[in-house]
């Protein structure tokens, strides 16, 4: 790996500061004019900060693949960020909402990776070593002030990416994926409504976007690794209590999130 750039360097660090203390960056950052490669290279930056806390890589997420999503946040290109272990919590487990500055969650179509998979190969064939898909709950955590941010901004803060949940592995050639119904609750009441149609169309037409940006950035996906396609609502303020997502044919996938600062049946409005 070349070595950063201090402009890249000092984006990194403060950006882990913010999510480890559980404090957002203001809008008027130090890097007014970070570049799209700068912001890539910002979130390998604190990717690595984080693997140097003793977290492995085990997996990618894509971000912005909905229409929905695009207009929520107003950019208009599919972006991609990366999964830690220390980001995954189990089905049915729990989120733990103080270390979370203004958390928002989101379903998501999530696809098992069956084989070792560079990117960067040009005969790569991602579908092809696909094995499993699953429905997923992906919790976007921004760093950036009341989720603020530009492209490059969101990029470099690894497309807010703070922690996902799976649900069981289905065979991908046993699931049907074309504009299924997906559900998200909260505290057992519908909080958004999509389909798997609102990801690019069809999730699994996400691939060739993920593998031209892994190409670009030379991201490989070793077997066992978890793509999450991305999401088929809006992203919700995540609140105290259970949140599911259902996506019939699919399954579901659960967590409950927890605070001290706020009881089970707190406002639910983001903090
Ligand atoms: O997973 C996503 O689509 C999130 C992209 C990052 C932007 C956001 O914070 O909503
Ligand atoms: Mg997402």
């Amino acid at each position: 790996m070349t070595t950063p750039s201090p402009v890249v360097s000092q984006a990194a660090e403060l950006l882990d500061t913010a999510q480890q203390a559980v404090t957002p960056v203001g809008t008027a950052t130090p890097w007014p004019d970070l570049d799209l490669d700068e912001a890539y290279a910002t979130q390998a930056a604190l990717i690595a900060r984080r693997h140097a806390r003793g977290e492995h890589g085990v997996g990618l997420k894509l971000g912005f693949t909905s229409e929905a999503k695009m207009r929520q946040m107003g950019v208009d290109e599919v972006i991609v960020g990366q999964l830690t272990d220390g980001m995954q919590a189990a089905d049915g487990g729990t989120i733990d909402m103080d270390a979370l500055i203004h958390p928002r969650v989101e379903p998501e179509v999530a696809f098992l990776v069956g084989a070792d998979v560079d990117l960067a190969d040009p005969d790569v064939d991602l579908e092809a070593a696909l094995t499993g898909v699953a429905a997923g709950l992906e919790i976007i955590d921004s760093r950036y002030d009341g989720f603020r941010f530009d492209l490059p901004r969101v990029v470099a803060d690894n497309t807010s990416a703070a922690m996902f949940v799976l649900g069981p592995w289905r065979a991908l050639d046993e699931v049907d994926l074309d504009d299924v119904p997906v559900t998200l609750r909260a505290r057992d009441e519908v909080v958004a409504e999509g389909t798997t149609a609102a990801i690019l169309g069809h999730p699994l037409r996400t691939l060739p976007r993920l593998v031209a940006l892994g190409r670009r950035l030379g991201l490989r996906l070793p077997a066992g690794s978890v793509v999450l396609a991305g999401a088929a609502t809006e992203a919700v303020a995540l609140g105290p209590g259970a949140v599911s997502a259902e996506i019939p044919g699919l399954g579901s996938v659960r967590a409950v999130a927890v605070s001290d600062s706020a009881g089970p049946l707190g406002d639910g409005g983001g903090r």
